[in-house]
């Protein structure tokens, strides 16, 4: 890189800065096609990406049985058709291979490579407010300027692993899941531990069950989940969905959670008791996450319908553990179904059948910390080669806390959202000009939505703004207070009238000690949200200042 240098803003000797116009932050779902639509609209861009290859999420989860849950074929880009007629899902749920193997089939087909560079983690972002531009630092050494900065390091990205002590003085291995090596982890045979039964928990679950010689599960919390129905698909399936596409890509965008299936119409009050367990059985047996997001409203608002609903999942489950005893401990009491993430399964209930699968109760019994040999619960010790973290993330916001930006007066968002999560619309936060935070708190695609479907909408935002800014004799696009104010109450107001803010998650923030509670994912719905967005553009953008 010697092209178009510049020094710094801020005066400070040290190497040349690099000048862009965009730089973006991630090279997953939403950084690979922020990348593609910048560089359309002829802007010098700059992807950064901490991992050696594409795909965000999917590069880093690479645990054994990580597999999506949203249907594949409502789980792509949809802005080519080429790529639409040239790629071919092999199932309903592919496993993580295969879609890193497709991001890596887009990113060739964009020729994205490059202007990615690879391996590098910003460390810190400054806005210059006299140059108007974000001066990028980077563990690599090399700092840049830029115009814009869009972040798209995704809302799950940021893993958290619990301060167990003792740690280092575990003889085996600890591999935290969001972090599994490329090289694997070798488990057969071995006595495995694994702490977390989240949706991450229950995909590694499953998948070692059969192949370790002891697993132990430290289950804080049960989890009502659905059971995957995943067919292989056959050159006619593929067909089939290849002529709906242009359907599904217009029907994903206006439905509740950005899937096919939106939230059944009836009103469940209405319905007879027959035709409430017709109504269940039916979505149950489709064997996807509709059971939850293209189910009844009232699960979000209703404490005895989501009761009712709760107690026929709790059912479901009962029937497939052979001991009552373990069939208890895995039927959630302390929450309602579908108040936070629906994990999917396969076979994981039957796990627990199995001699070599122990589960450990710790809501009560708590690990105390970690020794040489493996761990100590308040009730007992346990010896293992492996430990496997499945304990989840610090998200929404742990990735862009994580990176040290600072912006105008050089406020630091990292300390503004350990007091407060604000954002205006999930894309940008007010006193960061030209930081735009795709999957950013307080939008759907943080937690109820089909990702791919969020994740599209917003960087067709979050470009169309850039374009609109240039094009109207502005360098900065920043939200006022009183339009992010506004966002923040309307967000609440919807969230607060729903059973999810009154249960602990990740979505509240309650995972992560001293987090501010709030619900981080908009839950007016993604037809509403886009909406939304397409009126503040069409407005020209009011409530926003362009300078
Ligand atoms: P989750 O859903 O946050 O799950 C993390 C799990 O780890 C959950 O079962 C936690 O129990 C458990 N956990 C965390 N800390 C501890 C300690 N100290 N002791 C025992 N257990 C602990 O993360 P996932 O990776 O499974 O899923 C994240 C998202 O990825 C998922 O929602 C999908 O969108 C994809 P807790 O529930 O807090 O009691």
């Amino acid at each position: 890189m010697n092209e178009g240098v510049s020094q710094p803003g801020n005066g400070n000797s040290g190497p040349a800065a690099v000048e862009f116009d965009a730089i973006i932050v991630g090279a997953g779902i939403a950084g690979l096609y922020q990348l593609y639509l910048l560089r359309n609209l002829g802007l010098k861009v700059r992807l950064f990406d901490g991992a050696s290859g594409v795909g965000g999420t999917w590069y880093w989860n690479r645990y054994p049985g990580a597999r999506v849950d949203s249907p594949s074929y409502i789980y792509q880009y949809w802005f080519s058709e080429d790529m639409l007629a040239d790629w071919d899902w092999s199932e309903r749920f592919p496993a993580q291979p295969e879609i890193e193997r497709y991001l890596n089939f887009v990113a060739d087909r964009c020729d994205l490579r490059k202007d990615i560079q690879f391996e590098t983690v910003i460390t810190a972002a400054d806005y210059d407010e006299a140059g108007k531009r974000w001066l990028i630092t980077t563990d690599r050494g090399n700092p840049v300027r830029t115009r814009f900065l869009v972040s798209c390091t995704g809302m799950l990205s940021a893993p958290m692993a619990p301060p167990f002590p003792g740690q280092e003085h575990f003889s085996g291995t600890i591999v935290h899941t969001a972090r599994w090596p490329k090289e694997g982890v070798e488990l057969t045979g071995k006595r495995v531990g694994i702490i977390g039964t989240g949706a991450t928990g229950i995909q590694v679950i499953q998948t070692i069950a059969s192949e370790v010689s002891q697993l132990t599960v430290f289950q804080r919390t049960a989890q009502y989940a659905v059971p995957m129905r995943n067919p292989r698909f056959t050159d006619t399936d593929r067909a089939a969905y290849r002529a709906q596409y242009p359907e599904l890509k217009e029907r994903v965008q206006g439905t509740f959670a950005g899937f096919e299936h939106d939230l059944d119409a009836r009103d469940y009050r209405d319905l007879t008791s027959e035709e409430r367990t017709a109504a269940l059985e039916e979505i149950w047996a489709d064997g996807s996450l509709s059971f939850w997001i293209g189910s009844f409203r009232e699960i979000f608002f209703e404490e005895d319908i989501n009761e009712e609903i709760s107690a026929f999942v709790r059912e479901k489950i009962r029937a497939r553990v052979t001991d009552p005893e373990i069939a208890k401990k895995l039927m959630p009491t302390t929450y309602g179904f579908g108040l936070h993430r629906v994990p999917l399964e396969t076979k994981y209930f039957e796990a627990y059948n199995r001699d070599n699968v122990e589960l450990v109760d710790v809501s009560t019994g708590p690990i105390v910390c970690f020794t040489e040999a493996g761990l100590k619960t308040e009730a007992a010790e346990y010896e293992f080669d492996v430990i496997i973290l499945a304990t989840g993330f610090d998200a929404g916001t742990g990735s862009l806390s994580r990176m040290n930006i600072q912006g105008r007066d050089g406020r630091s968002l990292t300390a503004q959202w350990q007091h407060d999560i604000r954002s205006t619309l999930g894309l940008q936060v007010h006193g960061y000009p030209n930081l735009f935070t795709v999957a950013g708190p307080l939008a759907p695609s943080t937690a109820f939505c089909n990702m791919a479907t969020c994740l599209q909408q917003q960087v067709d935002w979050v470009t169309d703004c850039i374009g609109y800014t240039r094009e109207h004799g502005g360098t900065v696009i920043e939200p006022t207070a009183e339009k992010e104010a506004e966002w923040v109450t309307h967000h609440d107001e919807v969230a607060n009238r729903t059973l999810v803010v009154k249960t602990n998650s990740w979505y509240m923030g309650s995972n992560v000690d001293g987090k501010p509670r709030r619900l981080l994912s908009y839950i007016g719905g993604v037809g509403a949200y886009r909406q939304i967005c397409e009126d503040v553009k069409d407005s020209g953008y009011e409530g926003f200042v362009i300078d």
